[in-house]
């Protein structure tokens, strides 16, 4: 069924023509509660979502269009482990990951809780060794730096959760990530480390995908070259996270040093699996369990909570809204504590990849826009760069601004400084500067309009207590679930990803091209033909 048909999508466009151009300074002066009644307090979680441009009809319509798309059956679906992904006929069940162990979870007639609780154990075994030194490496010295290899799903999210909860991390113990096929972020990373004292941990699902193969292959090579070239030492220095036993051990390491996943987790959705091995040695095992339990939080409020104060489900509902009423392009994240740096990018993974479809899961063109472009940076910095359109711009931008409560580091006034700014965009954005207002400050008539801020520019406020292992899983599941919610309105396959598989395959065939002896006989379009002999003649002339 295309979303479009549901009644009360055709409720929400006729109510989005009537409603369109109410100001929210006017919402606020009619309700004088509605700060305070438009908010969710809900597993730690505050949401602020009074300042978006929704009355109580509003809110109303998209709950009924929540109901009217199933999405009590489809989470029920999803927790249940029946296959919602249906392109690639597998379960979906990153919540699994997080589930206690008295759960209990079945895929084809098998409780998937126990062997998820095993081999978390292994992973905090591993972990604990290198934390206290024990493991030690081919010349007997200690781990100092454990690289993770891996791309996408099994990069972005250690990447993050590494910068994340860097104030929990061991410091004697240096982290580092290699995802790009560009050698130099090989090069870079392993510059001034040394061999003896260097993990890797290759983390690829499939361990076929062309970036992190070559990554792998490189740092065997480096790390054989620094060691004095004893096969032996591969034992020691490499450890693999991945679903593909056969793979693993073709490439030489010991199927005993694999941490295992499975099918039912998808890529983007695995920083609480195996693929977190990384953050477990940076946190410790008990911060990750830590941050698992935060997940759970979030997962039980979304499997139980009734929808008009269901976190996910409102941040689901709102960008709905926005993105196929407003036709808002895009959504702004802007975490106002510098930890979350990657956090943006971590999301947009997350979102895109997962919501960036066209059809509905009957095959059908989808009739209204599906995911928005997700984007942004840690607040001030934006301030001072982007957030200039978001202002004044001819585009509605919403925002979700997060903020918390208490520092990591409670140096002077910074704190109080910062959270001001995250209120003062907020109220600025929402209420602007009328042209009265500019004026009343004894601003010359021709200087006024370039002064004015419209104002009605909406955004959500998320606040936590304080940044720790536990509030990260608990935002990052926030926004798994808002995702899971937009999908199962859109009516699509939020968990396949038939895009970059494409990407996967189009490079090989033209990589044996760059690199045969004899010129190749190309038979692409104009363009790439042209491409690929240009890059050939570079080659020769170094
Ligand atoms: C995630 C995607 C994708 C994937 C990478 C790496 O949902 O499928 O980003 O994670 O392509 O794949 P491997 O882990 O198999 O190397």
């Amino acid at each position: 069924m295309n979303p479009t048909q549901y009644p009360a999508w055709k409720a929400l466009t006729a109510h989005y023509k009537k409603t369109r151009r109410v100001q929210l300074r006017k919402l606020f002066a009619q309700d004088p509660q509605r700060g305070e009644r438009l908010t969710a307090d809900e597993a730690g979680i505050f949401l602020d979502y009074s300042k978006n441009r929704i009355t109580d009809e509003t809110l109303h319509l998209l709950q009924q269009l929540a109901n009217e798309a199933g999405l009590r059956a489809k989470i029920d679906a999803m927790f249940n482990g029946e296959k919602i992904n249906i392109t690639e006929n597998r379960s979906v069940l990153h919540v699994a990951l997080r589930a206690p162990r008295s759960a209990s979870i079945m895929v084809d007639g098998q409780n998937v809780v126990p062997q998820v609780h095993t081999m978390l154990d292994k992973m905090a075994q591993l972990s604990e060794r290198v934390r206290r030194g024990a493991w030690t490496g081919h010349t007997g010295r200690r781990i100092r730096n454990v690289v993770n290899i891996g791309i996408g799903g099994s990069d972005l999210g250690p990447v993050m959760a590494y910068e994340a909860l860097r104030y929990y991390s061991q410091r004697d113990l240096t982290c580092r990530f290699v995802s790009n096929v560009d050698g130099s972020d090989f090069a870079e990373a392993v510059l001034d480390l040394d061999p003896a004292e260097t993990l890797f941990i290759i983390s690829s699902k499939t361990f076929t995908t062309l970036e992190t193969m070559t990554n792998a292959h490189t740092a065997r090579e480096w790390s054989l070259a620094g060691l004095g070239g004893d096969p032996a030492s591969v034992a020691k220095h490499f450890v693999a996270v991945s679903t593909n036993a056969r793979e693993v051990a073709k490439f030489g390491i010991d199927t005993a040093n694999m941490f295992e996943f499975w099918d039912w987790v998808g890529g983007r959705y695995s920083m609480d699996s195996a693929i977190g091995l990384s953050t477990m040695i940076a946190i410790g095992p008990e911060n990750f369990r830590s941050m698992l339990d935060g997940f759970h939080q979030m997962d039980e409020h979304f499997r139980s909570a009734p929808f008009e104060r269901n976190l996910p489900v409102l941040m689901a509902l709102l960008t709905i809204w926005y993105t196929d009423f407003f036709d808002a392009h895009t959504v702004a994240i802007l975490p106002y504590e510098q930890y979350l740096k990657r956090f943006p990018a971590y999301l947009q993974q997350l979102t895109m990849e997962s919501n960036g479809k066209h059809v509905t899961l009957d095959g059908v063109r989808v009739q209204c826009d599906t995911s928005p472009i997700y984007w942004g940076e840690p607040g001030t910095n934006g301030q001072h760069s982007f957030y200039q359109l978001i202002h004044q711009g001819t585009r509605l931008v919403p925002c979700d601004f997060i903020a918390f409560g208490k520092p990591l580091h409670p140096v002077g006034r910074h704190h109080d400084i910062l959270l001001a700014n995250v209120f003062a965009q907020s109220e600025a954005l929402a209420f602007g500067k009328t042209s009265r207002q500019v004026k009343a400050d004894g601003t010359s008539d021709w200087l006024t309009p370039h002064r004015v801020f419209e104002g009605n520019r909406p955004s959500n406020t998320i606040m936590a207590e304080r940044l720790t292992p536990e509030t990260l899983g608990k935002l990052i599941a926030l926004y798994e679930h808002s995702v899971f919610t937009q999908g199962a309105i859109w009516n699509i396959d939020s968990f396949d990803q038939w895009g970059v598989e494409l990407g996967k395959v189009l490079a090989q065939r033209i990589v044996a091209e760059l690199e045969s002896e004899e010129a190749p006989k190309l038979a692409h379009d104009s363009s790439t033909n042209h491409l690929i002999r240009r890059h050939r003649m570079l080659k020769e002339k170094r």
